[in-house]
């Protein structure tokens, strides 16, 4: 996992100790960093970012000892890239949920009416939000929390019975219409049937679509203002490249999105996904995925990440 970033960031340190360093030589040496990491799917505005505060940092400064250089950098580096993948507490979701079942027990004690909580999944075809949200709702049912699976993928061939047969291995139920009913109107029911059957969580699957399929786009719109989701999580693939930038913009700008989930980090020896995908949307990332089982669902910590790209 993040080869390729890791000895980008250790290639950039060395360049840093063995050399008698000028402000022409580390010119020279941050170019070096923005193109590798602009290789590594760092996007090529932060990639920018990251070059220019570090020019700063270590320009002027009457730094006479290469170690404080090194020192100067590897401090620089932390904090930038923290601040990029760190928008809230990484373990919100959790949170947020087991609150609203003990706030829902309540509710009924008072006579009060039952809230699931409703998590819209949104992404490009493949990225894997399908089995992501299998293995969300076997990451709950182990806390408790039980789960309505809701095929509003209605668009795809076999979209239903894939999420049906998730459904049943992970002991979640299942809500669908058939083939070609209005997405928006399946998520509707299925929040109705969560509310009377005191179902905690609603997991909303949705059709694969790209920003450029504007009926798509619209049709996500609409299912996103009638289910009101308390989260909207965008699912995109660690492989998707330059891509990324222009997917995760244009679900921002339709829908929004208030956190993310990257997949295949197992397979992803780039590693540069996670710090463009949050300098995007400005949104935490929730979790990664990495495998196919139901148990390869981690949650993003941004330290582990960080430890595991700087020398
Ligand atoms: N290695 C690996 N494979 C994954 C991961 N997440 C999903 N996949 C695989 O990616 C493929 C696509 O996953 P789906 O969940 O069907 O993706 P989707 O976004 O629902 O696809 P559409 O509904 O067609 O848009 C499947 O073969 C999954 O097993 C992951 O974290 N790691
Ligand atoms: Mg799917």
């Amino acid at each position: 996992m993040f080869e390729k970033l890791k000895s980008t960031f250790k290639g950039f340190m060395r360049q840093l100790t063995q050399k008698e360093i000028t402000e022409e030589s580390l010119s020279k040496i941050l170019w070096d960093l923005e193109l590798n990491l602009v290789t590594n799917d760092v996007a090529s505005q932060v990639a920018r970012e990251i070059s220019l505060i570090l020019k700063e940092k270590l320009v002027g400064k009457m730094v006479r000892r290469l170690t404080d250089y090194r020192k100067i950098a590897l401090d620089t580096l932390r904090k930038v890239i923290i601040n990029i993948l760190k928008y809230e507490d990484q373990t919100s979701l959790e949170k947020e949920i087991l609150q609203r079942k003990e706030q829902n027990i309540t509710n009924i004690a008072e006579s009060k009416s039952w809230y699931p909580y409703i998590i819209l999944f949104l992404g490009p075809n493949g990225s894997g939000k399908t089995t992501t949200i299998a293995k969300l709702a076997w990451k709950f049912k182990k806390k408790g929390i039980s789960s309505v699976l809701v095929a509003s993928d209605t668009f795809r061939a076999g979209a239903i019975e894939q999420l049906k047969k998730h459904a049943e291995r992970v002991g979640a139920s299942f809500i669908s219409r058939p083939y070609g009913s209005d997405p928006a109107s399946v998520a509707y029911d299925a929040i109705n049937h969560a509310k009377a059957r005191r179902k905690d969580l609603v997991l909303i699957d949705t059709a694969g679509r790209l920003g450029t399929n504007v009926d798509l786009m619209e049709e996500m719109k609409k299912i996103n203002r009638v289910s009101k989701p308390d989260k909207r999580i965008l699912v995109v693939d660690a492989l998707s490249g330059n891509d990324l930038v222009v997917q995760a913009t244009e679900f921002k700008n339709a829908v929004g999105i208030d956190g993310n989930i990257l997949t295949k980090v197992d397979a992803d020896v780039k590693g540069g996904a996670a710090i463009t995908l949050a300098y995007i949307t400005k949104a935490p990332i929730l979790y990664v995925g990495t495998g196919q089982n139901y148990d390869d669902l981690t949650p993003f910590d941004p330290k582990w990440f960080i430890n595991n790209i700087l020398p």
